[in-house]
């Protein structure tokens, strides 16, 4: 019985990998040990390789070397596993001959999320146990398959009952022990595979069907490469193409970012000061002032995550607007087959609502969604603090407005902080939670905690004009508006950031956010396209025309308004300078921001822009983006574009120190 144990997840660290070996080779000696099963402690069977060393520091043993000791064991070996076997922990298990799991266990190569593969020879073992196109199926979605699956699909021999693993897994293994039967290895099983290799139309299907998908993707081409090579054989042939193409990846910029966008994800979630273990409130009742497009989001968001909530309006008709927004959400939702019907049933009645704020008397928590005046919060946070229990937790969902002047107005702003949720906000990711210059840590602590539970990425901003997320965004706008006052089409704008790898451009952004709502002046672009009564996407086309399915076309009348205000100037700029034009001064303003102590570290700027603006994963955000550039070359192009480098960016430059790995204390 071997059993590892390396918390948190049991990851493929050198010294995990060293006791492996150390293990394994004393079992394999020892006359007395008839069969060798290996167990983890903790909460899962190994994880992975271990992202915190990966490329930095080599085990004594050699993966593959650990792995021939384990499948070429006379004696058979057996794998038990729970929790999440994933990625470099999967691979090894598929080197044990034969492999038990709890039900609860699920498994899976999720490499293709790091812009990595399944490295430890997973491109050509899974081929030989599911075939070609299920593998390719299970690598490029990353995706985790339940035991059960796992069972029916052939990668797991045996289900063991829940709670007791260990056991079973000594049963199966005398049972093979006594049995006498020859060991299997995975790496023989080849039905599969030659079954395969008369379709060779499964890789031109697969290449075709999932096209959008993959595109600009390095991974999952190099997957596809694999399993082709899987199936071709032999095994040894096939393990040299994917230990090449894994090191590809490795060492390129796509797994480098996607890697740290991994760690920086949970990076976000420390608090300086605050014990990653210190306790938690549990927001078990939840209050929502506010029932419109925002109030409602944060509402759906909520109920989704089983925390029930009460919404409160001033008008009957503004609130029977929202809850309607609210049920029929969710119902919806099982009506297209995407919640099962008791977990919507379970949600709806999770909602409550009322015209009073008295009905938040028992709230552990309570968010408001209302009107952008700092008036009318003001007033509801007063008289919030005589409704609600003195230990109750205040928020703000304000995109832009000071916190710090917000909480002045409670009994107890060391209890008030915001919560910006992005909308919609039941879908998208990014949570800023604003510290304000009272908030107490063990709120924030709690806060941060509740936005994990509720699925989102919650970054620690502090309180300034746009927080971290539309402060950037601001230093675009204004660049891009710039350019099109300098006569540069909007469209070649948006088509630079797409290909960048945004899902839209600010332009067509501003179309679907609706320009009535972000114009600034009725002199500008903008405030003449809604005064000809263009207000974007929901009226009359802005910038673009939009056909009956909103299909965007570049507008020539946006064109003439355009023209109007900028006297019909041209400018043909290449790609790169607009490219350069648009992310410099983002960089600039994180470096700014960082340098205030807006955000505590540069990943969490990287996490914002990832998970609220669409900033492309594999392109790591934009810190990391600056580092791969090179500081020093920012700093250089700044000055050609005639901006300041913030004096932060200039020092790191100086230093060679790294804009995405800088902390606040
Ligand atoms: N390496 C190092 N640390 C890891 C880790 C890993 N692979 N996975 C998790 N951690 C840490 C994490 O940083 C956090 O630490 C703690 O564990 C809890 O994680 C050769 C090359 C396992 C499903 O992609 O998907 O194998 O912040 O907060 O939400 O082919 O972690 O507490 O200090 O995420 O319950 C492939 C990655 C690697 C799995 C648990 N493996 N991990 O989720 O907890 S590449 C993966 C996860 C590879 C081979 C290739 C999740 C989880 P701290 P957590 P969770």
């Amino acid at each position: 019985m071997l059993t590892l144990d390396f918390p948190p997840v049991n990851a493929m660290s050198p010294a995990l990998m060293n006791g492996l070996y150390d293990g394994l080779q004393m079992a394999l000696a020892d006359d007395a040990v008839k069969a060798i099963v290996l167990i983890c402690a903790g909460r899962t069977f190994i994880a992975g390789a271990d992202l915190k060393s990966m490329g930095k520091v080599a085990p004594k043993i050699d993966f593959f070397a650990l792995q021939d000791e384990i499948e070429n064991s006379a004696k058979p070996t057996v794998a038990a596993l729970h929790g999440t076997p994933l990625g470099g922990g999967l691979e090894t298990a598929l080197t044990f001959h034969y492999r038990i799991a709890v039900p609860s266990a699920r498994m899976g190569l999720p490499e293709v999320n790091l812009g990595l593969l399944p490295g430890g020879g997973g491109t050509q073992r899974l081929p030989r146990i599911t075939g070609a196109a299920a593998a390719l199926d299970l690598m490029i979605t990353g995706r985790q398959v339940p035991a059960a699956e796992a069972l029916s699909i052939g990668l797991i021999d045996r289900l063991a009952t829940e709670g007791s693993l260990r056991e079973d897994a000594i049963a199966f293994a005398k049972e093979l022990a006594a049995s006498g039967v020859k060991p299997q290895r995975v790496r023989d099983l080849e039905d599969k595979v030659a079954a395969d290799r008369q379709h060779p139309e499964i890789f031109s299907d697969f290449r075709a069907k999932n096209a959008a998908k993959i595109k600009g993707l390095d991974a999952p081409q190099a997957i596809i490469r694999c399993v082709e090579a899987a199936v071709a054989g032999p095994w040894e042939a096939g393990l040299v193409v994917e230990r090449a193409e894994f090191k590809i990846l490795l060492e390129g910029p796509q797994s480098a970012a996607l890697r740290h966008i991994f760690m920086a994800e949970r990076a976000a979630q420390k608090i300086p000061g605050l014990a990653a273990d210190a306790p938690k409130r549990n927001f078990a009742k939840v209050g929502v002032v506010g029932a419109g497009t925002m109030g409602s989001g944060i509402t759906l968001a909520f109920l989704a995550a089983g925390i029930p909530v009460t919404v409160v309006e001033t008008g009957q008709e503004a609130l029977d607007r929202g809850v309607a927004r609210i049920r029929e959400t969710i119902t919806s939702r099982v009506e297209r087959g995407k919640l099962a019907a008791a977990a919507g049933d379970a949600q709806l009645a999770g909602l409550s609502s009322s015209l009073e704020l008295a009905a938040l008397a028992d709230a552990d928590l309570v968010i408001e969604a209302i009107f952008e005046n700092m008036d009318v919060k003001k007033a509801l946070f007063a008289d919030l603090s005589k409704v609600v229990r003195a230990d109750a937790v205040l928020a703000s969902n304000t995109s832009f407005l000071d916190v710090n002047e917000i909480a002045s107005a409670a009994t107890h702003p060391e209890r008030v902080l915001g919560m910006h949720f992005f909308s919609p906000a039941n879908i998208m990711r990014l949570l800023e939670v604003v510290r304000g210059k009272a908030t107490s840590t063990e709120v924030l602590g709690s806060v941060m905690a509740l936005g994990k539970k509720l699925g989102k990425v919650p970054v620690v901003s502090g309180v300034c004009p746009g927080f971290i997320g539309n402060r950037i965004l601001r230093v675009r706008q204004d660049e891009a508006d710039t350019m099109v006052l300098d006569g540069v089409l909007p469209w070649d704008i948006d088509r630079v950031l797409t290909d960048f790898g945004f899902p839209m451009g600010p332009f067509a952004m501003q179309d679907m956010a609706g320009l009535d709502v972000v114009i600034r002046g009725a002199d500008t672009v903008p405030g003449r396209l809604v005064a000809a009564g263009r207000r974007g996407q929901k009226g009359g086309g802005g910038y673009y025309d939009y056909d009956a399915n909103r299909k965007a076309s570049p507008s020539p009348a946006a064109l003439a308004i355009i023209a109007e205000v900028n006297g019909g100037k041209t400018a043909k700029l290449d790609d790169q300078t607009i490219l350069s034009r648009l992310l410099m001064p983002m960089i600039n303003e994180g470096a700014k921001i960082l340098e205030e102590g807006i955000a505590l570290r540069g990943s969490d700027i990287d996490m914002v822009w990832i998970a609220g603006y669409g900033w492309p994963a594999h392109k790591g955000g934009p810190m990391f983006y600056a580092d791969l550039i090179g500081l020093k070359q920012v700093v250089e192009t700044l000055g050609k574009l005639g901006l300041t480098p913030a004096p932060l960016l200039r020092k790191l430059a100086e230093e060679g120190g790294s804009l995405a790995n800088y902390a606040n204390a």
